[in-house]
C-alpha cells in the first residue's frame, strides 16, 4: 500500500511549501502540496512537482570522487567515504599550519533553507577551524539593510490577509514565477474588487495578468517612490494621525520631497509624470494597500536605497493599519530562534581568539585573483553553485582553476562548480534528510524527516561537517549533536514569538504557526524596531542617482554598450538548481528583446546572438516579444555555463560592484552590447 509522508520544500522560495510524498516500495511515487497548510493549499509550482525526476535523476552524484583531469574539465574518479574525509582534514590542516586557518573559506547559500543543513554543523565547524566567515550578501542584503533602516524590523504583511486588500503593487515581485502560493490570495483579493499592478521592466507572466503594468527603468525605484511621495504629501494624502503618532522627522522629509516632482522622476523612471501622480493618488486613497515588494528591486546598484524608501510609503499612508494592508518583503526575521546555539560562533575564541576575518560572497571573484593576506588557499562550497551564480563568473572560474587552491564541494549534481573540486561529496535532498524550515513569504515553522531514503553513499551535509570535525580531532560536545539535539537548541529561545514551540509539537503537527496575533499587523500602533518605537524617515538620507552602469549612468560605458542588461529569474528554474534539465536550458538561453531594437540590429527571433561587455561575451538565443522596453534586455537566469555551446552564462557579464548598503551584488545593473551572430 502507498504510504504518505510529510516533507517540506527546502528551496529558496517565499513559500517554504508543506509537501506530502506518496512513497510506493520504499520509492518516491508522487509530490503534492499539503491541502491542510494555509499557504501551500494542495498544491505546488511545476518546478517542484516534478522534483522526483531530480531526485532519481541517472545524474545524481551518488559516491565521493576525486579530480583525475584539469581543473574545470570535470573528470573524476570514485573514491572511499574514508579516502575523501581523510584528503580533506589533511589539506585542511596543512593549509592552516602553512597559512593560518583564515586562509579556509566557506562558500555556501541557499541550496537548502533548512537551518541545520544551511547554517548548522557546517558552521559550528568553521568556526572551531577559525576559518574566514562569509558574509551572505549575494541574494538579500542590499534589501535586508534598506528595509531595516527604514521599519528596523523586517515584518511584513501575512499572506493570509491579501483578499483583504483593495489595491495590490506587485513592486519588482514576480509573484507566478517566484512565488506562486501568493498568487491565489491576490486571485480572491481581485474577485473582491482589488486593482493589481505591477512595477518591473520586464513585462512577465504576471505584468501581462495585472491590470496596470509600469515599464520602470533597471535601478530607477527610488526616483518613483520619492515622487510617489512628493504627490502624498504635496496633496495630502498622508495619514496625518498615524504620521503624527508613530514617526519622526515628517516636516524634514516634507522638505527633502519637494524637488522630487513627478516630472523629475519621468525623466530617470521612464513612466510619465501623469502616469506616477494617479498611481500615487490611487495608492494613497484605496484602503487597504499592499505592497509585495520583491527582491528585484535591490540587486542594482541603488538596491538598499529604494527598498527602504518603498518599504516608508505604507508608513506615510497609514496602510500598515489595516488588515490587508503595508508591504512584505520577507517575514523571516519573526522566527526569532536561537541562532547563536547552532551556529556557535564562540568557538572561533576557542581556535583563534577571535572573531575570523569576514568575506564578502559577493566578491568571490576577487577574494579568488587578488591579492589577499592571508591568501584563500582552501574553498570548501556547499549549497551553492558558485561557478554559475556568482558575478563576474569569468574571473571566478580563472580563481577556482587556480592550482594552488584545493576546492572541496558538496552537491547532489555534477554542476559548473562540482566540475573544478578537488574532492567532490555526494550529499542527500531534502526528501532524505531531517530540518527545521521558516518561512520567508509567511509565518509558519514546519519541521521534515526523511520521506526517502538516501541513495548508495550520499549523506547530509549535517553528516559530512560531524564527521570532517571528527577527522580535524574537534571533542567539543556539539559535533556529536543529534539533528533533534540541534532543532532542541534552536527552539531554545526567550522570544515570545517562538517560545514554547516544541519539537513534540512539531512532529506531530509538522507545521506551526508562530505566536503572533491574528491577523499579525505588526506596525499597526507603531511598534518599529528603533529605540523609541517610532518609524524615522532620515530625510537627510534619502536620496538617488542612477546606477553607474545604466542609461543615465556613465556615458562613455554606455556609448560601447549600450542595453541594460536584467537576469531576472526563471519561472521553472530555482537560480541554477534544475539546470540538468533540457527544458529550462532553454528557457535559459534566451535574450528577451523589444521589437524597435531588434530591427535596428537585424535580429529575428530565434537568432543567435552576441551579447558582451569588457567582462565577458555569451551567446543566447533572442525572443524578440516587447517584454522589456527600448534599451532594455531580459535574459532569465541561471543556465549551468557549462551546458553551453561557449560554455558562458549571463554571469560572465555582471560585475562585483557592489550595491549602495549592505554589500549586495548588482546583477541587475550591468551595460551591454548585443550583436547577431547568425541563425
Ligand atoms: N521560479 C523561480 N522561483 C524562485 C527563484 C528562481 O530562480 N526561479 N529564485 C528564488 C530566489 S533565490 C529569490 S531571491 C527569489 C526572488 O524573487 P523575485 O524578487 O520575485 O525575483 P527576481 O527575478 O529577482 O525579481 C523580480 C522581478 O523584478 C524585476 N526587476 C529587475 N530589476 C528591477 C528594477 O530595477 N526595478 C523593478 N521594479 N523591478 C526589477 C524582474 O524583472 C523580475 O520580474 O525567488 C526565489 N524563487
Ligand atoms: N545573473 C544572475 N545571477 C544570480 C541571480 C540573478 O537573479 N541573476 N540571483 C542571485 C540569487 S538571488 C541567489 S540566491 C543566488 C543563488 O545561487 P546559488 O546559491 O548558487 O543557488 P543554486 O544555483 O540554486 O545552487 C544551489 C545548489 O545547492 C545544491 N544543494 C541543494 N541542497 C543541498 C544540500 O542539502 N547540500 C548541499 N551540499 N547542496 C545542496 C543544489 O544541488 C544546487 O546546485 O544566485 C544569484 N545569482
Ligand atoms: S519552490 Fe516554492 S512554490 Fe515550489 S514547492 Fe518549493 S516552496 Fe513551494
Ligand atoms: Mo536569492
Amino acid at each position: 500500500m502507498p504510504e504518505i509522508r510529510h516533507s517540506v520544500c527546502a528551496l529558496d522560495c517565499p513559500d517554504c511549501c508543506s509537501v506530502l510524498v506518496t512513497v510506493d516500495n520504499g520509492r518516491g511515487a508522487r509530490l503534492r502540496g499539503n491541502p491542510a497548510h494555509p499557504v501551500t493549499r494542495g498544491f505546488l509550482c511545476g518546478k517542484v512537482a516534478q522534483y522526483l525526476e531530480r531526485e532519481y535523476s541517472p545524474e545524481r552524484l551518488l559516491y565521493p570522487r576525486r579530480r583525475v583531469g584539469a581543473k574545470g574539465e570535470g573528470r573524476f574518479e570514485r573514491i572511499s567515504w574514508d579516502e575523501a574525509l581523510d584528503i580533506i582534514a589533511a589539506r585542511l590542516k596543512n593549509v592552516s599550519a602553512e597559512f593560518g586557518p583564515e586562509a579556509i573559506l566557506p562558500y555556501s547559500y541557499a541550496g537548502t533553507m533548512g537551518f541545520l543543513n544551511g547554517g548548522g554543523m557546517d558552521r559550528r565547524f568553521f568556526h572551531r577551524l577559525g576559518a574566514s566567515r562569509l558574509d551572505r550578501t549575494i541574494c538579500s542584503a542590499a534589501g535586508v539593510e534598506g528595509a531595516t533602516q527604514a521599519l528596523g524590523f523586517r515584518y511584513g504583511t501575512e499572506p493570509e490577509q491579501f483578499p483583504h486588500a483593495r489595491l495590490i503593487l506587485a513592486w519588482g515581485a514576480n509573484i507566478l514565477g517566484t512565488n506562486v502560493h501568493l498568487w491565489p490570495f491576490i486571485v480572491e483579493a481581485r474577485r473582491n474588487g482589488a486593482r493589481f499592478y505591477t512595477i518591473d521592466p520586464r513585462r512577465n507572466r504576471v505584468g501581462a495578468a495585472s491590470d496596470k503594468h509600469f515599464f520602470i527603468n533597471p535601478g530607477s525605484d527610488t526616483a518613483l517612490a520619492l515622487a510617489m511621495m512628493h504627490v502624498i504629501i504635496g496633496e495630502h494624502l498622508y495619514d496625518a494621525d498615524y504620521v503624527a503618532r508613530y514617526t519622526e522627522g515628517f516636516e524634514d522629509l516634507r522638505k527633502r520631497v519637494a524637488l522630487w516632482t513627478p516630472q523629475r522622476a519621468e525623466q530617470l523612471t521612464g513612466i510619465a509624470a501623469e502616469e506616477i501622480a494617479q498611481l500615487t493618488r490611487e495608492y494613497a486613497t484605496t484602503r487597504p494597500s499592499v505592497i509585495r515588494l520583491n527582491y528585484g528591486i535591490q540587486r542594482s546598484e541603488r538596491g538598499a536605497m529604494a527598498a527602504r524608501v518603498i518599504s516608508l510609503l505604507p508608513v506615510l499612508t497609514g496602510a500598515w493599519k489595516d488588515v490587508g494592508g503595508g508591504l512584505q518583503l520577507s517575514t523571516s526575521q519573526a522566527f526569532h530562534l536561537n541562532r547563536a546555539g547552532l551556529e556557535r560562533p564562540d568557538l572561533q575564541q576557542k581556535s583563534l581568539g577571535r572573531e575570523a576575518r569576514v568575506i564578502n560572497m559577493a566578491e568571490l571573484s576577487r577574494t579568488l585573483t587578488m591579492p589577499l593576506d592571508p591568501p584563500v588557499k582552501a574553498l570548501v562550497v556547499y549549497n551553492s553553485n558558485a561557478a554559475a551564480t556568482a558575478p563576474n563568473r569569468n574571473a571566478v572560474r580563472r580563481g577556482l582553476a587556480r592550482e594552488d587552491l584545493f576546492t572541496v564541494v558538496l552537491e547532489q549534481f555534477q554542476n559548473d562548480t562540482a566540475d573544478f573540486a578537488d574532492i567532490l561529496l555526494p550529499v542527500t535532498t531534502f526528501l532524505e534528510h531531517s530540518d527545521l524550515y521558516l518561512g520567508y513569504g509567511h509565518y509558519y515553522l514546519q519541521l521534515a524527516r526523511p520521506a526517502l531514503p538516501a541513495p548508495a553513499e550520499t549523506k547530509s551535509n549535517v553528516e559530512i561537517f560531524r564527521l570532517l570535525a571528527e577527522r580535524m580531532g574537534f571533542d567539543d560536545d556539539c559535533f556529536h549533536d543529534s539533528e533533534d539535539d540541534m532543532i532542541r537548541t534552536l527552539l531554545d529561545s526567550p522570544h515570545p514569538f517562538v517560545r514554547g514551540i516544541t519539537l513534540d509539537q512539531l512532529q506531530r503537527d509538522h507545521f506551526v504557526r508562530l505566536h503572533l496575533p491574528e491577523p499579525f499587523q505588526p506596525f499597526a500602533e507603531g511598534n518599529f524596531g528603533t529605540p523609541d518605537r517610532k518609524c524615522h524617515f532620515h530625510a537627510e538620507a534619502l536620496d538617488y542617482q542612477p546606477p553607474v552602469e545604466s542609461r543615465l549612468g556613465d556615458p562613455e560605458l554606455r556609448r560601447d554598450f549600450p542595453f541594460e542588461l536584467i537576469s531576472p529569474k526563471n519561472d521553472d528554474s530555482m537560480n541554477s538548481t534544475f539546470g540538468h534539465r533540457t527544458s529550462v536550458d532553454r528557457q535559459t538561453a534566451a535574450l528577451h528583446m523589444h521589437a524597435g531594437d531588434a530591427a535596428r540590429l537585424g535580429i529575428h527571433t530565434a537568432d543567435a546572438v552576441r551579447i558582451y561587455n569588457r567582462r565577458g561575451s555569451c551567446i543566447l538565443r533572442a525572443v524578440v516579444d516587447n517584454s522589456v522596453a527600448p534599451g532594455v534586455v531580459c535574459a532569465p537566469s541561471t543556465r549551468w555555463g557549462k551546458r553551453a555551446p561557449d560554455k558562458a552564462n549571463v554571469n560572465v557579464l555582471t560585475s562585483e560592484r557592489l550595491t549602495d548598503a549592505g554589500g549586495g551584488p548588482t546583477f541587475y545593473s550591468c551595460l551591454v552590447q548585443v550583436e547577431r551572430i547568425g541563425d
